[in-house]
């Protein structure tokens, strides 16, 4: 396996329930280091610019609204493997669906309130840190 990196994002819910530090130790615990870090308020151009993708889905303005409600805290990931073991620690979009020990499945209320946001291949991993961070602000170790 190779040794990749992958954003994750805590969403404001998560944020909202004091559990930035539980989550953190699960990304740890995985063998996951995170590798830069910040806590920030999206503004509504820079939720829209990375749901993108979405743009023309029916959910995407609830989406937006969603993610600029509150702090969110932006995180770089490194490891082996670590796009699709991120996406194993986060669990299913839906929480009704994610398995049990997942963070969504303990963390997520809903749909739309779903914790954690997680890159889903290694090109929208690489265009996904790029939105949010500097090189500079990346520290391998
Ligand atoms: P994310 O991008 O946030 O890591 O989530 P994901 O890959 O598991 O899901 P994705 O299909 O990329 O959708 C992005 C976010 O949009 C919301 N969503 N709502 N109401 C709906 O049918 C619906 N589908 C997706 C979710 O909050 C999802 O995380
Ligand atoms: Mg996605």
């Amino acid at each position: 396996m190779a040794l990749e990196r992958t954003l994750s994002i805590i969403k404001p819910d998560a944020v909202a329930k004091n559990v930035i530090g539980q989550i953190y130790s699960r990304f740890e615990q995985a063998g996951l280091k995170i590798v830069a870090s910040k806590l920030t308020q999206l503004s509504r151009a820079e939720a829209e610019g990375f749901y993108a993708v979405h743009a023309e889905r029916p959910f995407f303005k609830a989406l937006v609204d969603f993610m600029i409600s509150g702090p969110v805290a932006i995180q770089v990931l490194e490891g082996e493997g670590a796009i699709l073991k991120n996406r194993e620690l986060m669990g299913a979009t839906n929480p009704k669906d994610a398995a049990a020990g997942t963070i969504r499945a303990d963390f997520a209320d809903s749909i739309d309130a779903n914790a954690v946001h997680g890159s889903d291949a290694a090109e929208t991993a690489a265009n996904e840190i790029a939105y949010f961070f500097a090189g500079t602000e990346i520290h391998s170790r």
